[in-house]
């Protein structure tokens, strides 16, 4: 009797340590997945998507040195720029993540392009993205895919008609 009920407890302090441990916090190394989400396709058949992914380093320095995802052919890591007026996308990679710091992808800066797409980025739907780190190696990330334009769940009113040029 007390040794099948010891048995039974066991296996639900077993089953309750697994719950524990496959918890969804994405973490490669030192690496730390601290924002995620995708830009819905404008049009069925569009052949590009964007990504942004923010990161935290809780050791030594990194660096981003590439992407890929089921989603897409190829994933491009890219800066927004505004160059003469005109908003250019420049190749970043690889990207420097310091020590203790962070990495912040936003609309108008750094993202990930999603290059041919194998179908169009549905609103309320997630696609992964492979992460790959010089040290800390592969980090598969969940990205749901917002709105057309969406911007995560920042509040950015600050810079607003301060210092236009
Ligand atoms: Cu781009």
């Amino acid at each position: 009797m007390d040794r099948s009920l010891t048995r039974v407890m066991t296996a639900l302090l077993l089953m309750l340590t697994v719950v524990a441990l496959a918890s969804p916090a994405a973490l490669a190394g030192n690496v730390m997945v601290t924002k995620a989400f995708a830009r819905a396709s404008p049009t069925p058949n569009a052949a590009a998507g964007a990504a942004y992914v923010s990161l935290m380093n809780h050791g030594e320095a990194d660096r981003l040195i590439g992407a890929r995802s089921p989603a897409s052919t190829t994933v491009e890591i890219h800066k927004s720029e505004v160059v003469d007026g005109i908003m250019k996308m420049i190749p970043a990679a690889p990207l420097d993540i310091p020590m203790h710091g962070a990495l912040e992808m936003k609309p108008g800066g750094y993202h990930l392009m999603l290059m041919g797409l194998n179908g169009p980025l549905v609103k309320d739907t997630v696609i992964e993205v492979i992460l790959i780190f010089e040290k800390a190696g592969e980090l598969t990330v969940k990205v749901p895919v917002g709105g057309v334009a969406a911007k995560a769940d920042t509040h950015d009113h600050g810079s607003a008609g301060a210092s236009g040029g």
